[in-house]
């Protein structure tokens, strides 16, 4: 049995659950929070980061989301999520990295570090510029997944592919903390209210974070 060391509010977590999810693959959670930096975590993944997935039954230790990613897409062929010609596997490669680094630096990092982070770490106030520019960031990316969107129905073509579950993994932890605000983003909007009512998605919007709520629109399907 795999099991997959996380925490509830890890976007690159939440992209692997999304993904065991669509392919119908069980998994146990584990919690780790990787700031506690404990020792046991540090052997498993010298980077220190969550999400890290072992099955001890087979030796087997995976980390890195992508490097999860790719292995299950490699060995469960139900639901492929990097599909399609070589230009169409580009297209979902890209936009999963665009998600990963752009979208988290921008939006997704501060605002972990300011409502997260220094609640839980340093019981420092959130800094409430950087809280202004993430959300301010977090216009200009719906801007541009509402242009994605106006062009197909889903964010790297005409099918869904690892690009949307790593942007819904991105923009669901952004919304949990307050950082989306949903005027004037039609078409991101419409495309997420499909993913929020997927089997895959709906164990992610009801668990929480202790001490941090989340807006009353967060798991609400009609948002
Ligand atoms: N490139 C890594 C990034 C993972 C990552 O940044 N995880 C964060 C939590 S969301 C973490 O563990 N941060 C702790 C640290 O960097 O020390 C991946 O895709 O798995």
């Amino acid at each position: 049995m795999w099991q997959l060391h996380q925490f509830a509010l890890c976007p690159f977590s939440r992209k692997v659950r999304l993904l065991l999810g669509e392919k119908g693959v069980g998994c146990e959670l584990v919690r780790e929070y990787p700031w506690e930096q404990r020792d046991e975590f540090l052997d498993m993944n010298p980077a220190g980061q969550v999400p890290v997935m072992t099955d001890a039954a087979r030796s087997l230790r995976l980390m890195d989301s992508m490097a999860i990613c790719e292995y299950l897409e490699e060995t469960v062929d139900k639901n492929a999520m990097i599909s399609g010609t070589a230009v169409n596997r580009a297209e979902i490669r890209r936009l999963v990295a665009w998600f990963d680094t752009q979208f988290f630096a921008d939006i997704v990092a501060p605002l972990l570090h300011e409502r997260m982070e220094k609640r839980i770490v340093t019981k420092a106030p959130p800094d409430s510029n950087k809280l202004r520019a993430a959300m301010k960031a977090a216009v200009r990316h719906l801007e541009y997944t509402d242009f994605l969107l106006d062009r197909h129905n889903w964010m790297a073509g005409a099918t869904m592919s690892l690009a949307d579950l790593a942007a819904a993994a991105q923009i669901s932890v952004a919304d949990y903390l307050g950082g989306i605000d949903w005027k004037h983003h039609e078409q991101t909007a419409k495309w997420y209210r499909g993913f929020k009512s997927r089997p895959s998605f709906r164990p992610l919007l009801s668990e929480r974070m202790e001490g941090i709520v989340p807006p009353k629109h967060y798991d609400d399907v009609d948002f």
